[in-house]
């Protein structure tokens, strides 16, 4: 199916994070995968397309794994695509990965609370990761007709880079985190840079139409470019009377939901899951947990107070509920990261020392990392799970749990996700209220058998409806209309005087007019983004 789309031309995927790493262990090397999104849900399309996956090196083993070309040699089994694997020097890559990526451009984008640090020496670290990511995305193309997709905001100077390096390829890129408002975002020294790169795409997806026009709106504010709202398009010049065109769209992004229903759906998974509700809920308990990375952008503390304050505003549930939450330790490298940890085992050691009774613990956290088919396991053991983000692009976990949980089961979903667009029937709460958060908890534990069921059925409908490979044929559907727009643009612009933008009402966007390509039309047909 996604081969159509392609028509033959190479599928290559670019981003920090590689799908797996080969790390030693004990007197061996396994291959690990880690805890993201992203690369979850990317890896079924780079395998069905047999596309080449181009990363940094993360893992301990990687070098040893690696042939002369970069690439993983062999591959693990089962992996049918290539990994081509960055070698940054250390010093490098921590600046460009810990500062300039993590300490600077994330918390700059959440608006979360944490304010972004702007410091020279991290910008020209992914000034300079940037240039060897193109480097190698160059010499991978190496002149013919591809499509490279490029992921997230750790690269948002590499389109800019390739596009007069791969003249034959299409340059998408996906940004998975929120877009701020301009106001937000022009506290950052680097922002024309940093929009200039992102122009160099053919196509830029966001996750939501609210992200998309934020970004329209500070290109409009910062640079000299036509922004054309009629058909979301921004045309900058770049310079001897040439333009480019960036179309701008919204892609909710899902997940693989056949796959992970039918793996929670096992006779062994759904054994592991009573076992785990044995375990925890001790059978008669009901449990709510939680799944995330690590960090401060999930609203992790914000929903241990809304715990503590359940249990004093209802104290029927003392004893009578479970919360374990999950979280996998996530970019330790990053202080406010290490601090961050330290504050949340704090506050789960004094809920659980003002709050636990013999045989009962309120609260338990598990710092670990679990497998994929673990965590599945854990959706389908829980009565709740909670999803209590800040500020979040989309949040795949609320959309696994819909596709791994039980028909009664509920989801309770802070109103900042992305994917509270969508998944309306979840328990909305605002993680920063604590009072409504706890009566929003009180309210998912109470609710009637047929209530849960009913919303269930209906979030399942929404996410299986769009799951990740309704994403991504949508996403490849839109790079081949801009491709034919393209060719339409440089047509008439030729006619009309030479090269230059054509006005809005031309034929760039057939049905124009909304903030809507191929992803959000299709949203507001299946998914309600
Ligand atoms: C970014 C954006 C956007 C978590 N703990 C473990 C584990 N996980 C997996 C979950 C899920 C993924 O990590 C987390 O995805 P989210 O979407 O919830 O959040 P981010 O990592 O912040 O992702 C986000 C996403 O990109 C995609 O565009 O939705 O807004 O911030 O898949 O299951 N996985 C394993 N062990 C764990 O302990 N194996």
């Amino acid at each position: 199916m996604l081969d159509a789309e392609l028509e033959g031309r190479r599928f290559i995927v670019v981003s920090n994070r590689q799908p797996f790493a080969h790390v030693h262990h004990k007197n061996s090397i396994r291959v690990e995968k880690p805890p993201s999104g992203l690369t979850l849900a990317l890896e079924p399309i780079v395998q069905a397309t047999g596309g080449t996956w181009i990363a940094a090196a993360s893992g301990s083993a990687d070098k040893e794994t690696t042939d002369a070309n970069g690439r993983v040699n062999p591959r693990p089994p089962g992996v049918d695509y290539d990994l081509r694997r960055i070698f940054l020097p250390p010093k490098l890559h921590e600046d460009f990965y810990t500062g300039f990526a993590n300490s600077t451009l994330w918390p700059l984008c959440h608006i979360a609370y944490h304010q972004p640090r702007f410091e020279e020496r991290w910008w020209r670290a992914y000034e300079q990761a940037n240039k060897i990511f193109a480097d190698v995305v160059a010499d991978e193309v190496n002149g013919q007709p591809a499509i490279i997709f490029i992921q997230d905001f750790h690269l948002a100077l590499l389109p800019q880079l390739l596009r007069e390096r791969c003249p034959k390829a299409v340059v998408a890129q996906f940004w998975h985190i929120p877009w701020p408002n301009p106001e937000a975002f022009r506290i950052c020294p680097w922002r024309r840079e940093l929009l200039r790169g992102l122009l160099g795409n053919h196509l830029l997806g966001f996750h939501l139409p609210y992200h998309c026009n934020n970004f329209m709106d500070t290109v409009d504010r910062e640079l000299q470019v036509r922004v054309d709202h009629e058909t979301n398009a921004v045309v900058s010049s770049t310079g001897a009377g040439t333009h480019t065109r960036t179309m701008v769209a919204g892609f909710p992004m899902s997940v693989d939901y056949p796959r992970i229903q039918a793996s929670a759906n096992t006779s062994a998974a759904r054994r592991e899951a009573a076992k785990l509700r044995r375990q925890y809920g001790h059978g008669n308990r009901k449990l709510a947990i939680s799944v995330e990375r690590l960090d401060y952008s999930k609203g992790i503390l914000e929903r241990l107070h809304a715990i503590e304050r359940l249990f004093e505003r209802h104290p029927e549930w003392r004893e009578q509920v479970e919360f374990v939450h999950i979280a996998t330790p996530s970019r330790t490298t990053v202080r406010a990261y290490q601090d961050y940890a330290h504050a949340v085992e704090s506050a789960v050691a004094g809920i659980n020392g003002r709050l636990a009774t013999p045989g009962w613990t309120p609260v338990q956290a598990l710092h670990i990392y679990v497998e994929p088919e673990q965590v599945w396991n854990w959706y389908q053991a829980a009565d709740a799970v909670v999803v209590s983000s800040l500020h979040d692009g989309m949040n795949l976990v609320a959309k696994e749990f819909v596709a791994a949980g039980r028909d009664n089961a509920v989801l309770v979903l802070s109103e900042f996700t992305g994917a509270a667009r969508s998944l309306r029937e979840a328990v909305q709460i605002n993680p920063f209220a604590t009072d409504a958060f706890a009566d929003g908890l009180a309210r998912a534990l109470a609710m009637p058998e047929e209530e849960r069921r009913d919303r269930m059925r209906r979030l399942r409908w929404r996410v299986s409806h769009y799951d990740i490979g309704a994403w991504a044929r949508d996403l490849l559907r839109a790079i081949r209309q801009r491709e034919f727009d393209a060719q339409d643009f440089a047509i008439q612009s030729a006619i009309v005087s030479g090269p230059g933008p054509r006005q809005p009402g031309g034929a760039d966007f057939p049905r124009g007019g909304r903030l809507a390509c191929a992803g959000s039309a299709r949203t507001a047909d299946f998914a309600g983004d």
